[in-house]
Order: C-alpha cells, then sequence, then structure tokens
C-alpha cells in the first residue's frame, strides 16, 4: 500500500533527487486537506451502516435484483451484497485518507470483476450502488470531503466496468 507521501517520495528516489517543485505542490496539497480527511472518516465511521442503508434503499432495494431469480435474492445473498458495499465504503475511505488508490487494487480489485462473472453478481447494479453510496456519503461529510471520496468510490467503479 502507497500514500500520498511514499508515492512522492519513492518516485525521487527512482531518480536520485531531491522533491521538484510539482512534488512539493502534491504534497502541500495533501498536507492541507489533512484536516478534512480524518473529519471525514470519522463522520463515514460513524454512520456506515446507514450511509449502506440508504444507498441500498437509492439504488436496489424493490428492483428485480431483490427478487426471485434476482442476485439479491435470499437473505444470504442479500447479506453478501450488503457485506461488499460496506468493503467498498471501508476501503475507500482508507483510500482518501491515504490519498493514494494503491490498496483498492491491492484488496478490493485484484480478482474481484472476474468473481462477480463467475457468480453472476451483476456489475452495473453494483456500480449503482457504489454511486448511490458517494451522493448518501458527500450530503453526510460535505462536497469538498464527498468530492475526495468520490475519487475512491469512482476508482472501484471504474475497476470493475
Ligand atoms: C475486501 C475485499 C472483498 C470483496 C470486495 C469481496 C467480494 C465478494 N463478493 C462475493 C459474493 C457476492 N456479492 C454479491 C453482491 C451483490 N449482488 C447484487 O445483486 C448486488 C448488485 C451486489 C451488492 C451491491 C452477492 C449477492 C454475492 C453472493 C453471490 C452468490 O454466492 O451467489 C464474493 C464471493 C464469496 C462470498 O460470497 O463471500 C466475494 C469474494 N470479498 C472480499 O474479501
Amino acid at each position: 500500500m502507497q500514500d500520498a507521501i511514499t508515492s512522492v517520495i519513492n518516485s525521487a528516489d527512482v531518480q536520485g533527487k531531491y522533491l521538484d517543485d510539482a512534488a512539493m505542490e502534491k504534497l502541500k496539497g495533501y498536507f492541507q486537506t489533512g484536516q478534512l480527511r480524518v473529519r471525514a472518516a470519522n463522520i463515514i465511521s460513524a454512520n456506515a451502516a446507514n450511509i449502506v442503508k440508504e444507498a441500498v434503499a437509492k439504488s436496489l432495494l424493490y428492483s428485480d435484483i431483490t427478487r426471485p431469480g434476482g442476485n439479491m435474492y435470499t437473505t444470504r445473498r442479500y447479506a453478501a451484497c450488503i457485506r461488499d458495499l460496506d468493503y467498498y465504503l471501508r476501503y475507500s475511505t482508507y483510500a482518501m485518507l491515504a490519498g493514494d488508490p494503491s490498496i483498492l487494487d491491492e484488496r478490493v480489485l485484484n480478482g474481484l470483476k472476474e468473481t462477480y462473472n463467475s457468480l453472476g453478481v451483476p456489475i452495473n447494479a453494483t456500480v449503482q450502488a457504489i454511486q448511490a453510496m458517494k451522493e448518501v456519503t458527500a450530503g453526510l461529510v460535505g462536497q469538498d470531503a464527498g468530492k475526495e471520496m468520490g475519487v475512491y468510490f469512482d476508482y472501484i467503479c471504474s475497476g470493475l466496468s
């Protein structure tokens, strides 16, 4: 896993140089948004179950997916879907704190699309649910932090697509 600091330092180290202006700017931006990130992570962790619940209500509930024949039908599959959304929320929060998406590649997206395809988990509906979490989260943490979180929700969606 990388974060905004290690990624800037690693690329300077590869060239055997001190940080250049662009690297300094990147770090400055990261440090300036530090409080915003920590505050957002606090709000999200205190409201995680509700964020998932609201996102499901907005995107999946009462659709064909929750009826017989749908991939969320049966309690077991419904619970698996909720659990997956909770993973996406928690790992997006980690990535937002780190200011870097590498944790998503390593722990979430690796092999996920293949797993979903082999189990018949619908990717479109999953992307819709993640987009709904993005909206609900932004409503709670505010526009600036919501935009930061949005980067990582979108990263998961494009990794699935
Ligand atoms: C931390 C990283 C991590 C991720 C991301 C993860 C995902 C993940 N989701 C799975 C299943 C599943 N995922 C879903 C999800 C959904 N079905 C829908 O219709 C909805 C659109 C959607 C929810 C948004 C469902 C229903 C299953 C069970 C499918 C089945 O067994 O038939 C499985 C197969 C094994 C299992 O059932 O537990 C994995 C590995 N596991 C992990 O360890």
